[in-house]
């Protein structure tokens, strides 16, 4: 028995221990890899065979680790360096497939943790994408457009050598939009000298993107959401008050489909604070402000003196104070902690959904089930993403588009799809509506049965 007497299967305990002294300086990386291996025990019980073929040791260890030096010139001329990553972890079922995060914070544990998480969303997809994740300490933050692509040219100076679109493709993540998508794409087609639409996604129309793509992770959300409400109890969106972290890509198009399905969104946020409107949060001022201005989000003051604005203090953010029925980190990791748990809980909160990758603490997660609270897992719930990324690779090797009414219908089957995947697993082993486990262990269960048929790789 572990702490709180959790029954620890030998092999799932070696595999952590030996994960946690390997990697000793990785938190955020343990984390992960500490979550899908509890929930995976009562799979590992049934297998005892996996253990001979080292199956876990396997997933737990990147394939491949590239870390590299990005130099570039400011536009005072100074000569900058900053430490580039890609994690290429599994090819298991498909080319490595993930983001690309450029963030202050970003470090070997946080690519590695990002990494490991998306081999399992990829799996949950049903789409053949394997695992990878990658980024930069670079802050975009405050740079000018030529900084940007200066710092984007040399960062993809290193990483062309190591992408393709049938060998690792890298798209968009926190500080990684369609602009910086641009600029690596434009590099790689220098040096390679060939026209690879599939090499990356996230892509501009004009050149390769695909419809839906941008609205994609948000709305794949809402998507899950709608599913997961709806087989507890048939419940909906609608009238619901709904809290959501950050302003940016995933924050924003999660915020609009909630809004279209009649909820009432009533708070966002930035990484300095956030904004509390209880009249409705007005979508198209964040837009402008954060979409178009790049601008911080107690801007929305200006406009609407009445809402109010909290900074954050520490990391117990102030939007997990505000009275709501759903909750949406779409943010970042650990951004709900235990004591914003039980803030959420004690102010009657239904359900939690993660936007953002690992936005829960463990000892939030755990909070959250044991007061059955429903939690739509990031892996599965944010799956959208990628899913349509990878419905863009598939649109560039047709060499052909579709609509966005025609991926926006795949994207929502797809996320029906995972739901019922989670819900599958969860049910199987007893595990109630835990979709957590659940979504650990339909993934871990289609990739097992890959490694068994590759053989030892
Ligand atoms: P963006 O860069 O578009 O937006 C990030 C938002 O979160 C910004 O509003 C930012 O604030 C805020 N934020 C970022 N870091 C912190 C921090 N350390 N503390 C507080 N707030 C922070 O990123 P995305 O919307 O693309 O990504 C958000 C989350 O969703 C990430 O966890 C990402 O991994 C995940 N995700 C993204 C997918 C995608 O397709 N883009 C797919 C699946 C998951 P500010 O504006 O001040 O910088
Ligand atoms: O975390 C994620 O799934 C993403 N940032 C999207 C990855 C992708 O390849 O579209």
């Amino acid at each position: 028995m572990s702490k709180k007497g959790r029954v620890m299967n030998k092999y799932t305990e070696k595999v952590l221990n030996f994960v946690k002294s390997k990697n000793e300086n990785e938190k955020e990386y343990i984390q992960a890899v500490e979550e899908v291996l509890t929930s995976l025990e009562p799979v590992i019980n049934e297998h005892p065979e996996y253990e001979n073929l080292a199956l876990l040791e396997r997933m737990v260890e990147p394939e491949r680790l590239i870390s590299f030096r990005v130099p570039y010139i400011n536009d005072e001329g100074q000569v900058i360096v900053h430490r580039g990553y890609r994690v290429q972890f599994s090819s298991l079922i498909g080319p490595y497939k993930g983001g690309l995060r450029f963030h202050p914070s970003v470090n070997q544990s946080i690519i590695k943790f990002l990494g490991f998480e998306q081999i399992f969303k990829n799996a949950l997809t049903g789409l053949p994408i394997g695992g990878g994740k990658g980024g930069s300490d670079f802050d975009p933050k405050g740079k000018s457009d030529n900084e940007i692509m200066k710092f984007c040219q040399s960062f993809m100076t290193e990483l062309q050598r190591h992408i393709g679109k049938d060998i690792d493709v890298p798209a968009g993540d926190i500080g990684v939009g369609e602009r910086e998508i641009g600029y690596l794409f434009g590099q790689y087609k220098r040096i390679k000298d060939t026209y690879e639409g599939g090499v990356l996604t996230g892509k501009g129309l004009s050149y390769g993107g695909s419809l839906a793509r941008k609205e994609a992770t948000g709305f794949g959300l809402i998507y899950f959401m709608r599913e997961m409400l709806k087989a507890n109890g048939n419940q909906t969106f609608q009238g619901k008050k709904v809290i959501i972290s950050g302003a940016g890509n995933v924050a924003i198009y999660a915020c609009q489909k909630a809004l279209e399905y009649g909820a009432d969104v009533i708070a966002m946020s930035d990484s300095k604070g956030c904004i509390y409107d209880e009249k409705g949060i007005d979508l198209a001022l964040i837009k402008q402000i954060k979409e178009e201005k790049r601008a911080r989000i107690f801007e929305y003051l200006k406009v609407h003196p009445e809402a109010k604005y909290y900074e954050n203090q520490s990391e117990d953010f102030p939007i997990w104070a505000i009275k709501a029925d759903i909750a949406l980190p779409c943010a970042t990791q650990n951004e709900i902690t235990l004591n914003s748990a039980k803030k959420l809980v004690a102010n009657g909160i239904i359900a939690v959904g993660e936007g953002a990758n690992m936005p829960c603490t463990k000892e939030a997660t755990e909070y959250l089930l044991a007061n059955n609270i429903l939690v739509a897992p990031a892996k599965a719930a944010n799956a959208g993403g990628v899913a349509t990324s990878a419905i863009e690779m598939s649109q560039n090797s047709m060499r052909y588009y579709f609509n966005f009414e025609e991926v926006n219908n795949k994207l929502d089957d797809i996320m029906v799809n995972i739901f019922h995947a989670c819900q599958k697993s969860a049910l199987k082993y007893n595990l109630g509506n835990n979709y957590v486990a659940g979504a650990n262990i339909a993934a871990f269960s289609k990739l097992a049965k890959a490694m068994k048929a590759q053989g030892v790789v």
